[in-house]
């Protein structure tokens, strides 16, 4: 048994020995419920996003990440891009959690920052740390959205978080605040232009494969000593 554990110590050290760099995959979807959210696979802590706003028609991208630790969490383009972006988080049924355009830290410019250091969530004006002490943002599965000024999630045609004020993260506060997204509108045409979101407090979504096959290994493990 204890040669077991010892493996399964060992196998976990493995699986989660690195933090990772996420590249997009093709172009990845504007998320409108369900399924369409790229799936970060990996462990060990996400550190980066790195992706492309593409050129000739407007682009948000869409990632399902997981949020381990809420109360130090941050998602950032600062030093990622020059373009204006925006951040969008939701959760998995498309409802509307929070939002930053230009961030809230002297020198972030245009550029995003939603979490620790994104300054207080308005309009409630409550510290992050106070807000996540509230139950509003539990540890788990996410989408994270980021999009070009001034592409903007919509939901039954009307925005779920209106245009400004800038400079603060927000929680939905447009007309359709209460409704799940279903439609992106507006942005730009641009140009192909990079971007990277850093991330403290997150980490991927576990391979089902990579589960699979450590689970297959224990069980194979475990046939053996029954043999011995
Ligand atoms: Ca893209
Ligand atoms: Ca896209
Ligand atoms: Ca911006």
């Amino acid at each position: 048994m204890r040669k077991l554990v010892m493996t399964i110590f060992g196998l976990s050290l493995i699986a989660g020995a690195n933090a990772f760099v996420w590249v997009e995959q093709g172009d990845a979807p504007e998320f409108v419920g369900g399924n369409t959210a790229q799936l970060v696979i990996g462990s060990g802590g996400l550190t980066e996003i790195q992706g492309m706003f593409h050129s000739g028609a407007p682009d948000a991208d869409s990632y399902v990440i997981q949020i381990t630790e809420p109360l130090r969490f941050e998602a950032t383009t600062v030093g990622g891009s020059t373009a204006d972006t925006q951040l969008f988080l939701f959760r998995l049924d498309g409802m509307g959690v929070i939002h930053d355009d230009d961030g809230a830290m002297s020198g972030d410019g245009l550029r995003s920052r939603i979490g620790l250091n994104g300054g207080p969530v308005m309009p409630a004006n409550m510290s992050w740390q106070d807000w996540v002490n509230n139950g509003n943002l539990p540890a788990g599965l996410y989408v994270i959205s980021v999009s070009e000024y001034n592409r903007d999630p919509q939901a039954a045609g009307d925005l779920i978080w209106n245009n400004g004020p800038f400079n603060q993260q927000r929680t939905p506060d447009g007309p359709n605040a209460g409704s799940p997204v279903d439609a992106w509108g507006g942005g730009p045409n641009g140009t192909d232009i990079t971007y990277s979101i850093f991330f403290q407090g997150a980490d991927g979504v576990p391979e089902p494969a990579t589960m699979l096959a450590i689970g297959a290994g224990l069980a194979a493990l475990a046939a053996r000593r029954r043999r011995k």
